[in-house]
């Protein structure tokens, strides 16, 4: 199993780093050139952000678009998303509240949905009983004022409305994410979209990784992992119309010989499988496809093995600890990325009975903030408490046999699975799973393709 344990780097060997960071200036929505950020991939250089430390005395009220343009994930303290406050340590799976409250009705409780209405679109009046345009406190400078703050002497610090729902963050306010104009969202990093599970009061937005501006549903797509070999080796992107695959990269030769049985992708934008065959993390470096350069990605293997034997679900939490599902031991564990070693098996259970998973797939629920199963041969959906281990069904649905993937699509809100060749849409409001066909590549659509993971994915082709 150590037959490729020497990390490859095939790809900058063969060009320079200049010529990398030239290719991946082109092509690219940055308005400078391009810098790497150590994984070959692009981003925009970072930008002074007006927004991310707005004391709230700068006056410069409905300065709302400026409090974007941070393009360094790292402007956030909480680059995970924010979403959770339990600062358990990415290290230490603490299973927070967020598992232990998937109440079965999948995803559709909150936001959204009412969201918008309340109240937002911003400044207009009579949207709030507040007292709006009677001089609310705007403390956090961004244009919107306090709504249980009106009333105050008109002064540098107060605003004619009360629309923001908190005034204590200057990143939080109606518009903050075009993603949704007028929505009061919170949108740390400033790429337009809304954080995904933010403090009360604030419309959940379909950022997952709002610490992190090179990641949102934009930058990002359904794909996975294809070493099937009916093509080469490759990051692909699914078409999740019609199931076709779609190549993003091709890997570099490592990945023969080896079985893909799972991936999720960190907040940084570091992609991560499991080998099922040398039982140890791989990982999956691309980037150049930014810059139509087709050269190979890179699979650089964990120092060590894990040596856990029947992984088939791999997914990073808000907190970017990196979950296991072991299908053969049917145990929870999580997975030191830095060492490659898995730690703390947590035995699965359902109603109470040890729950034996065969084939599965995992991803992170980021509006739930909930580990979510696809039990394959069980034909449904899971949640699986990080702390306990402790299932509950939360969707029924006919898949096949054979080895699985799932991932969540936070746009829409629904889930994706594979089982061996097939494409399944479920959606987490009770409303039935639909088949959306047979995974095949373009023009080979009666050759179907196997594939045993999925994830989210940098998308850079322009
Ligand atoms: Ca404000
Ligand atoms: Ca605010
Ligand atoms: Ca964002
Ligand atoms: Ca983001």
């Amino acid at each position: 199993m150590n037959k490729q344990d020497t990390p490859k780097s095939f790809s900058l060997t063969h060009l320079s780093l200049a010529g990398l960071l030239a290719l991946a200036g082109t092509g690219s929505g940055c308005a400078a050139a391009c810098e790497d950020d150590g994984l070959l991939q692009e981003r925009c250089p970072a930008v002074a952000s007006a927004g991310t430390d707005t004391d709230s005395d700068s006056g410069s009220n409905g300065d709302a678009a400026s409090a974007g343009n941070s393009a360094d994930g790292s402007a956030s303290a909480d680059g995970t998303g924010g979403a959770s406050a339990d600062g358990g340590g990415a290290t230490a799976p603490d299973g927070d509240g967020g598992a232990t409250d998937p109440d079965g009705d999948g995803g559709a409780t909150d936001p959204d949905a009412d969201g918008g209405a309340t109240d937002p679109d911003a400044g207009d009046s009579g949207s709030d009983d507040a007292g709006v345009g009677t001089s609310c406190l705007d403390a956090d400078g961004d244009g919107f004022g306090d709504p249980t703050d009106c009333d105050n002497p008109p002064g540098d610090d107060t605003v004619d409305n009360g629309d923001d729902c908190d005034d204590t963050d200057p990143n939080t306010f109606p518009g903050a994410a075009t993603e949704a104009p007028g929505e009061c969202m919170s949108d740390a990093d400033g790429d337009g979209w809304g954080d995904a599970a933010p403090g009360p009061g604030i419309v959940a937005g379909a950022d997952c990784w709002d610490g992190n501006a090179n990641l949102n549903p934009g930058l990002v797509s359904i794909g996975a992992v294809d070493n099937a070999l009916i093509a080469a080796d490759q990051v692909v992107r699914i078409v999740t119309d019609d199931a076709r695959l779609v190549p993003l990269a091709p890997l570099d030769a490592p990945l023969l010989g080896m079985s893909i049985t799972g991936t999720s992708i960190r907040s940084d934008g570091h992609i991560f499988s499991n080998d099922d065959d040398g039982d140890r993390l791989r990982e999956i470096e691309y980037g150049a496809v930014c810059a139509e350069q087709a050269f190979f990605g890179d699979v650089v293997g964990a120092p060590s093995a894990h040596g856990v034997g029947g992984i088939c679900g791999l997914a990073f939490d808000d907190m970017d600890t990196l979950w296991a599902l072991d299908g053969g031991t049917n145990t929870l564990q999580w997975i030191d990325e830095g060492t490659g070693l898995a730690h703390d098996p947590i035995p699965l259970t359902l109603d109470g009975q040890p729950l034996d998973i065969d084939s599965c797939g995992m991803t992170w629920d980021c509006h739930e903030q909930r580990l979510l199963v696809a039990d394959i041969e069980g034909d449904r959906i899971l949640t699986v408490d990080r702390t306990t281990g402790e299932a509950i069904v939360v969707a029924d649905v006919s898949l096949g046999v054979g080895s699985g993937g799932l991932t969540y699509e936070p746009v829409a809100r629904v889930l994706y699975v594979v089982d061996g060749t097939d494409l399944t849409h479920v959606p987490l409001d009770g409303t039935d799973a639909t088949h959306v066909g047979t995974l095949h590549y373009e023009g080979l659509i009666d050759v179907p393709s196997q594939i045993a993971n999925l994830a989210p994915v940098l998308d850079c082709v322009p």
